[in-house]
């Protein structure tokens, strides 16, 4: 049996709170069931040839069927890519700059996840569906798994694609500490199974072409990890006016100084620390980790590095989409 534990930080929670984590939390008492319930969502399984996690394939239809609205705008991303990150920029901008209002909740609470499945706490689906409109969502799905109303509806896409090497390294190490996704092996391991898109949520190359690709034919904002590391007010003022919003230079100052990655790694509403050891273990490498570009420099090898440029090339041929690897 598992009990809904609500977080012992951010009970205070506004109106869009949801008072349980995210991450499945049994209680501490029933280990036995937690390590089965661990294990079990270390899982992951197939569709369509992108690997979940087995718990979202479980509820894989409501997923599909899930309705969006006109004004729900979708922020989506391959994992790694700066998730958190725009999640805290688009909510500074919708609460108008006002630091205590994104307070209100976790970050993982703030937007529901579309596909996050644990039972038997809310889906990301029944999140969604609790929220008063307009809905700010996030998915990390490739645009080929997408709940297809989300392209009947014409909805908002916030895009933010980063450097698939960056991205390599903060996918290893965030496998290593994410003790409900499959053990990372050796980085020269990981490095054939990021390549062959053998992680959760599938091939990088694929979801960033795929989102790509569609950019110009839906309202999709693509942005660049890069970009907002080198210019973030700039970057910040796009998705301002994506929003159909309107700050003054003090609010967007406000902004720029509360995302960046100094202050996020010190948010507890957005470092994790709310989420227990058994699922997050921050002593093998925190959630907050460098956030900077380039930091594959110290992990690839001379010989991956050519290696992964032949094989980015190829699977890369056709797309216009430029990416930067060093600031
Ligand atoms: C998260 O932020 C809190 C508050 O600033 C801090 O005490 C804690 O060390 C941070 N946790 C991590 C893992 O960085
Ligand atoms: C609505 C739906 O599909 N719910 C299912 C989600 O998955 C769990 C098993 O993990 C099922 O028990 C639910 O029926």
């Amino acid at each position: 049996m598992f009990f809904l534990c609500p977080l012992t930080l951010g009970q205070a929670f506004g109106l869009l709170s949801f008072s349980w984590n995210v991450k499945g939390l049994p209680h501490p008492r029933d280990t036995m069931a937690l390590s089965t319930e661990l294990k079990k969502q270390t899982q992951l399984r197939e569709v369509a040839g992108v690997l979940l996690q087995a718990t979202s394939v479980d509820n894989w239809s409501q997923i599909q069927s899930f309705e969006a609205k006109s004004d729900d705008l979708l922020i989506c991303t391959y994992p790694k890519s700066g998730t958190t990150w725009i999640q805290e920029i688009v909510d500074m901008i919708e609460q108008n700059g006002n630091v205590e209002k994104c307070q209100r909740a976790i970050i993982q609470h703030r937007h529901p996840f579309i596909e996050w499945a644990r039972p038997p706490q809310p889906s990301g689906v029944e999140k969604a569906k609790m929220m008063p409109s307009p809905r700010i969502l996030r998915t990390h799905l490739p645009t080929r798994l997408l709940p297809p109303s989300f392209w009947d509806n014409n909805c908002k896409f916030l895009y933010v694609a980063r450097n698939a090497k960056d991205c390599m390294v903060s996918y290893y190490h965030f496998q290593r500490m994410n003790q409900v996704l499959p053990d990372p092996g050796t980085w020269e391991e990981y490095f054939e199974a990021f390549i062959n898109g053998e992680v959760a949520w599938g091939s990088w190359f694929d979801h960033v072409k795929g989102w790509w690709e569609l950019k110009d034919r839906y309202q999709i904002l693509f942005l660049f990890y890069e970009d907002i590391k080198r210019d973030p007010k700039h970057e910040i003022q796009k998705v301002m006016q994506f929003m159909g919003k309107h700050l003054d230079e003090a609010v967007l100052d406000t902004i720029v100084l509360e995302t960046s990655f100094e202050k996020m790694k010190e948010n507890p509403m957005t470092n994790r620390s709310t989420v227990p050891k058994s699922i997050l273990d921050q002593s093998i490498s925190p959630f907050m980790r460098k956030g900077t570009v380039g930091d594959w420099k110290n992990h690839f090898t001379v010989a991956q590095n050519e290696r992964f440029d032949e094989i980015y090339r190829k699977k890369m041929e056709g797309s216009s989409i430029n990416f930067c690897l060093d600031l």
